[in-house]
């Protein structure tokens, strides 16, 4: 899979690729990065990029020409000249989540759009634009961090980035539920125990107990995650096992 990130701060959005899970699959090839700074395709003087906002008020507004050059040319440059998803990260975007992120990681070139100052002109989000994504309800001054968390979250599903081990929990997680409790060294913290299953050997119990809090933690936490998924019968009756213990220790 191939990543372009139009960004007027290349040098940030590059960090991402020099660390961790990442840096490995760029280094191994499974997911290859490029970096377009649309003030490369400006024809203004200062390469400017920007410009007043038509209605006035505050704020500058990112050009359509610069950035229609630039995704024009990622489009041209797409390996094997695939579909190309145009994807502009923005808090008007419709919410983000893993089923999105396993989405994006299916498509073969995907270009990541990051605005600055208030936005880009809404007429390339019209022409040039596949989808609008958004983080969460909450503003940064530019695209590129939630570029970057979106780049980290899709390579962690591509096949072979992640051990077996690790990713069949995330599959699990793309189920729907919140992780459960993680425990290591030492086995006692100012009187704190590690839950004695954990430390049992059995590994058919140890399963039941870690689907058991993940599914009363989401309950409790995220209870909007639970109303969204079907459980089982046997998640039900773990859930209320779960509600139980907890009510029993207070
Ligand atoms: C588009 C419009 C994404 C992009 C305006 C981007 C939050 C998110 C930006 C802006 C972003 C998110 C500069 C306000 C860049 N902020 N929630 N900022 N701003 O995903």
């Amino acid at each position: 899979m191939h990543i372009d990130v139009i960004t007027l701060f290349p040098e940030l959005v590059s960090a991402v690729s020099e660390y961790g899970v990442v840096g490995r699959a760029l280094q191994r090839q499974t997911v290859s990065l490029g970096l377009i700074n649309p003030r490369d395709y400006s024809d203004l003087p200062h390469d400017r990029v920007d410009d007043r906002p038509y209605g006035g008020g505050p704020g500058m507004v990112m050009q359509y020409a610069p950035l229609h050059a630039a995704i024009e040319d990622a489009r041209a440059s797409s390996p094997g000249k695939q579909a190309t998803k145009v994807v502009y990260l923005s808090p008007q975007g419709e919410r983000l989540d893993q089923t999105a992120i396993r989405e994006f990681g299916r498509s073969a070139h995907l270009v990541l759009l990051c605005g600055r100052y208030e936005g880009i002109d809404e007429r390339l989000v019209q022409a040039d634009v596949d989808e609008e994504w958004s983080l969460g309800d909450y503003v940064l001054s530019g695209g590129e961090l939630a570029a970057m968390v979106v780049i980290d979250a899709i390579v962690r599903t591509l096949p072979g980035v992640l051990g077996d081990e690790q990713s069949a929990w995330q599959d699990s997680f793309e189920q729907g539920l919140l992780d459960y409790p993680h425990y290591t060294r030492p086995e006692s913290i100012q009187g704190l125990d590690v839950p004695p299953v954990l430390i049992s050997g059995d590994h058919a119990e140890i399963e039941r107990w870690r689907l058991k809090q993940a599914l009363g933690r989401t309950y409790l936490r995220r209870p909007d995650l639970i109303e969204k998924r079907q459980l089982s019968e046997q998640e039900q009756q773990l859930l209320e096992e779960f509600l139980a213990e907890q009510s029993s220790s207070i």
